[in-house]
């Protein structure tokens, strides 16, 4: 009773601010790896900010996950984990319609109707398949297709704006060019999407090798801070960052990436921007510096850390995705079902 009474009151508030005209709001972060702080400051913090002023969707992209090999039992436990540090790291269920992707089956289904309305041209313009084909020995066409599907997920919502990095924008774009293509033959059907991409934060960088992307997928993990590395890990990885030689604290990304990188950091968990940083610092030599970034980083992880502990062994979580799943499938199907009826499918 208890649970229906819960699920009702979320059902409720997303139907008002549905009901207000907020603009809608959706994201989702792959569960390929753990979590990092490049997901914390590049994603899941922007959520956070914006659950206060837009109607916000939170999703596990699992289907996404097995463009690259997964261990399924380990890819069923990551989603879980990963709904539970969502919500350790702000996202508020309630003002969240928070979801698994692969519980919703019509993700798929609307993804091969737009597969069907991209050109293979457009699609082998994604620099991301580019760049991760190359690293791949079996190649799968789900790598390939992933943006369609990516495309799906947003269009089927009506999504206003997609908060993603920029190694992201170029699949909003791919979205909102199909969205733009299906409308102009069909009438109007979908909402044309805006990447919203934070302005401090968008790229934090691997502590080993600054020139490249923290990643999650990252192979050794060196110079990768995952949300639920102990305080010791944590230590270790920032005092052990690259940097340069001339013992500088400027902020310059391009000359000094090791040095901007953690910068970035510290301003973006403290939310101040990286020229106030760079005043903080301009009289520590680099030791002292990471070791208080170091400190603000244990700090903000160790509080998300706690959260999570609390919540992974609580029985919410499956009443959150529950809820999610109920909201997004009355949404998606209604979307999926006006989309085969214009395009002359069965008897829809
Ligand atoms: P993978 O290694 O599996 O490709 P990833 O760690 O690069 O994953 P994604 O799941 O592709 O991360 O990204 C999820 C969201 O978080 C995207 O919007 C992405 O741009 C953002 N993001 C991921 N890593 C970072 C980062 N290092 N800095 C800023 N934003 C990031
Ligand atoms: N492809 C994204 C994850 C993702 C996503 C989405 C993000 C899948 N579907 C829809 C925003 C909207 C990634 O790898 N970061």
């Amino acid at each position: 009773v208890n649970i229906l009474k819960k699920k009702s009151y979320y059902y409720i508030i997303n139907k008002k601010r549905k009901c207000i005209n907020m603009k809608r709001v959706l994201t989702g972060l792959q569960p390929s790896g753990e979590l990092t702080l490049g997901s914390l400051i590049g994603s899941i913090s922007q959520m956070v900010k914006y659950q206060e002023e837009y109607e916000s969707f939170m999703f596990v992209p699992d289907m996404h996950a097995i463009t690259v090999k997964q261990d399924p039992k380990l890819l069923k436990e990551r989603i879980i984990k990963n709904v539970a540090l969502y919500i350790a790291c702000g996202l508020d269920p309630s003002k969240n319609t928070i979801y698994i992707q692969s519980e919703n089956l019509y993700h798929a289904n609307l993804s091969w109707v737009l597969e069907c309305h991209t050109y293979i041209g457009e699609a082998s313009r994604m620099t991301q398949f580019k760049d991760k084909s190359k690293k791949q020995e079996n190649v799968t066409v789900g790598l390939f297709t992933y943006p369609i599907l990516m495309a799906s997920d947003i269009l089927l919502y009506d999504a206003d704006y997609v908060p993603v990095g920029i190694d992201q924008k170029q699949h909003v774009e791919l979205a909102r060019n199909i969205a733009d293509r299906f409308n102009k033959m069909y009438g109007d059907t979908f909402k044309l999407p805006e990447p919203l991409i934070p302005e401090v934060g968008a790229k934090i960088m691997d502590l080993s090798d600054p020139t490249k992307k923290m990643s999650k997928s990252d192979a050794t993990g060196k110079g990768v801070i995952y949300l639920l590395d102990d305080e010791k890990t944590i230590r270790k990885k920032i005092m052990s960052a690259v940097t340069d030689s001339d013992n500088k604290v400027i902020y310059d990304p391009i000359n000094k990436p090791g040095i901007s990188n953690l910068l970035t950091i510290y301003s973006s968990l403290k939310k101040i921007d990286a020229k106030k940083a760079e005043e903080h610092f301009k009289d520590y030599n680099y030791g002292n510096l990471k070791k208080e970034v170091a400190d603000t980083v244990v700090e903000t992880l160790l509080d998300i850390q706690n959260k999570y502990n609390e919540i992974i062994n609580s029985d919410k979580l499956n009443e959150i995705l529950d809820n999610g799943r109920e909201i997004t499938e009355k949404i998606a199907k209604e979307k999926t079902y006006e989309v085969f009826k214009k395009v002359g499918f069965g008897r829809y």
